[in-house]
């Protein structure tokens, strides 16, 4: 295994009423396009992409080396809608390298963090002061199921890596869509 990079200590300033980082360096931005073949209402997505293209969610990083012993960290923000009955959410993955645990603090606004590993599923809520612990071997996907934007921190190993061919191609066993006014966590069919 290869050394860390040795790097200087530094601080960083998070705006925790607005859910952001201050002066981010790298910003990912995920728009309707970018989400094809993830949500149930394929046709209302495609409306979306026509109709301006809109962001769905972004993740803001003042990255580390991605290598084993840094800590990667960065705050996600999901914009609050859908597409058709379904609350946007984020692409979703496992680990490349899957036995990495991650945690996410809620920052702002509402949600689940959808997980699954070993055909379990489990959803839990975040919100501002909560935390998520994501064990090693789950998938996750975050929705926002309220009103205004979500926003969450997140902490994880820095080489642990993204594979989101096996989400994109399995998706989760659950959706969280609007019924009767509530979102609701229903089977994916
Ligand atoms: C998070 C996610 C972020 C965006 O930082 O990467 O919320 O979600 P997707 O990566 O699924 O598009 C995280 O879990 N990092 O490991
Ligand atoms: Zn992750």
């Amino acid at each position: 295994m290869r050394t860390p990079p040795f790097l200087a200590p530094f601080g960083i300033g998070l705006d925790l009423e607005k859910g952001a980082m201050v002066r981010p360096k790298r910003r990912l931005v995920r728009r309707a396009s970018d989400l094809r073949g993830y949500y149930a209402d394929a046709a209302a997505l495609e409306e979306q992409v026509r109709r301006g293209n809109p962001v769905h969610y972004e993740v803001e990083e003042i990255p580390v080396p991605e290598t084993r012993g840094h800590l990667m960290y960065c705050i996600s923000r999901i914009l609050p809608g859908r597409v058709g009955d379904e609350f946007l959410m984020t692409k979703g993955h496992y680990h490349a390298d899957a036995g990495t645990a991650e945690v996410y603090l809620g920052l702002r606004g509402e949600g689940l963090v959808l997980m699954k590993a070993r055909g379990k599923f489990r959803a839990e809520r975040i919100v501002r002061g909560r935390m998520v612990y994501v064990p090693p071997f789950w998938a996750h996907r975050t929705v926002n199921t309220g009103r205004g934007p979500l926003s969450f921190f997140c902490v994880y190993p820095a080489g642990a890596g993204h594979n989101y061919g096996d989400i994109a191609s399995e998706g989760f066993p659950r959706r969280v869509v609007l019924r009767r006014g509530k979102p609701a966590v229903v089977r994916s069919s």
